[in-house]
């Protein structure tokens, strides 16, 4: 988890500089002198090239970041049966780990979800699907319960839908 979050962290960097190069090309630009004053600044030169190569940067930073909040799946892990309920301990910390849960359907779920991440964004989780939200405590255990009566793949989310996990019924 160390490792991915340094990815992470590298790759937002990256983008944010790469945000701040191509502003700054483009401020430059903008940048007209008036009637009869000198240029401020010599226009700066920028092959066709360089802007390509920005463009495809950004691209390919932008299909990082989607992959890695969108696509990216980590190993399935499924809830333990225990007293006729499926349960499952998910530890929330910059992210749901696991974020990807195997339960059976027509049998009780129950999400013990224990927040380590102080973050506003991870105060509330959502299980829209279920009907079920809950405020997870800080530093505790906070417990979601249902029973899904479907076979398929659901999601649960942070209150603004950034970070998410997804819940596989079978
Ligand atoms: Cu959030």
């Amino acid at each position: 988890m160390l490792t991915s979050r340094k990815v992470l962290n590298y790759v937002l960097n990256l983008g944010f500089l790469l945000s701040i190069a191509v502003s700054a090309a483009a401020g430059a630009q903008a940048l007209e002198p008036a009637q009869g004053q000198p240029r401020p600044f010599p226009p700066i030169e920028r092959p066709l090239l360089l802007k390509l190569g920005v463009t495809l940067g950004g691209l390919g930073l932008i299909g990082l970041e989607l992959w890695w909040f969108q696509f990216r799946k980590t190993e399935a892990k499924p809830a333990k049966l225990r007293e006729g309920i499926q349960e499952i301990g998910v530890t929330v910390d910059g992210g749901y780990e696991p974020n990807r849960i195997v339960v059976q359907a027509g049998q009780p779920v129950r999400l013990n979800f224990f927040r380590k991440d102080p973050s506003s964004c991870l105060e509330k989780v959502l299980l829209p699907d279920f009907h079920r939200s809950a405020d997870l405590l800080l530093n505790g255990t906070t417990s979601v319960e249902f029973t899904p009566q479907q076979p398929g793949t659901y999601s649960f989310h942070c209150g603004m839908n950034m970070v998410r996990g997804v819940l596989v019924v079978q």
